[in-house]
């Protein structure tokens, strides 16, 4: 590169920097929030790297352009690098959609080696994105390379890529059919490691059903009626990621007709919900406080 250009390759470095640290920190925030949410981490871990000089100057050579900042800006569209290793398939999917979702991050480009493997039995999910850079005096939309990959899947490119430079992209024919053929063994692996997981959902479901049965058949009997924000979810089988207040006022809508229509008595807002809710005194502190029913009440 021109010497002339090293101030401007300092300051579009920042912008490559300052990108990474966007993406970091939102899909930090997704994952920690999906934790909190689903009980579950879909992220195994993540890194990031900014792309050596050596390897800009020979994508660059590659595409027989001159070196200089603006074709760098304008070509290479992995200076800025994620990679995102997930537990499952189903993960990989997921969060490259809530990536999509946030609002001023603009996908330029998506390319599914899931879906679509290379000829070499490569697979990943790439998408290459734009991420505004708020610096002191403007905004600079800053192209990201976002991989997002299983562990197996990641494995496998890893060791593949070692073998690729070891033999300078020219490896043996049989070393090359049995890299394919591992690349369907990471595929098994992945589907099987999927519904085994799925599997495993299942059972603890029905796990928690059952003991929400038992629950409510202990509660039938005695004489106070305990709701918990589980035992709503499980009994109503409402999607796991609706918030719990709001799952909370739809079973107390509920509860409030019910009173209304079966005894005739007007409940009167949050008062009324804390009798039959014990927890919810705790929410709301004006409410009255827990009561026991009436002994042969309905
Ligand atoms: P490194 O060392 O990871 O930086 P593009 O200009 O974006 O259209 P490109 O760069 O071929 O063209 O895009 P693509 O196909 O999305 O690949 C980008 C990156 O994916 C590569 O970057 C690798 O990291 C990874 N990748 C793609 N194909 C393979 C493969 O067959 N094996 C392995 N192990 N990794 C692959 P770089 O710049 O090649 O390398």
């Amino acid at each position: 590169m021109f010497y002339s250009q090293s101030d401007e390759w300092s300051r579009t470095l920042l912008l490559y920097d300052s990108a990474l640290k966007e993406i970091n920190t939102r899909i930090e925030i997704m994952n920690n929030d999906f934790k909190l949410a689903h009980q579950y981490n879909p992220i195994e871990h993540v890194t990031s790297r900014i792309k050596s000089t050596q390897s800009i100057a020979k994508k660059i050579r590659k595409l027989n352009l001159e070196l200089t900042v603006e074709n760098i800006v304008r070509y290479v569209n992995d200076v800025a690098g994620i990679r995102i290793i997930c537990s499952f398939t189903s993960d990989i999917y997921r969060l490259a959609e809530l990536l999509k979702r946030q609002s001023d991050i603009r996908v330029l480009r998506v390319k599914d080696y899931i879906q679509n493997p290379k000829p070499n039995g490569y697979m990943s999910y790439h998408m290459i994105v734009a991420v505004p850079v708020f610096l002191s005096d403007r905004m600079v939309e800053t192209k990201v390379e976002i991989q997002i990959r299983t562990i197996a899947m990641d494995f496998w490119a890893s060791l593949e890529h070692k073998i690729y430079y070891k033999f300078e992209g020219k490896a043996p024919d049989h070393i090359r059919r049995e890299l394919k053929e591992c690349a369907e063994l990471v595929t098994f692996l992945d589907r099987k490691m999927l519904s085994i997981n799925e599997e495993i959902k299942e059972y603890a479901m029905a796990q928690e059903l059952r003991e929400y049965q038992e629950m409510s058949e202990e509660a039938a009997n005695s004489e106070t009626e305990v709701v918990t924000v589980e035992s709503v979810k499980l009994a109503k089988r409402i999607p796991a990621e609706l918030p719990t207040v709001e799952i909370l006022y739809e079973e107390l809508e509920g509860m409030q007709d019910e009173k209304q229509h079966g005894d005739k008595k007007t409940g009167n807002s949050a008062d009324s919900y804390t009798d039959k809710v014990p927890f919810l005194s705790e929410m709301f502190p004006g409410g009255k406080k827990k009561k026991k029913k009436e002994a042969g009440a309905t």
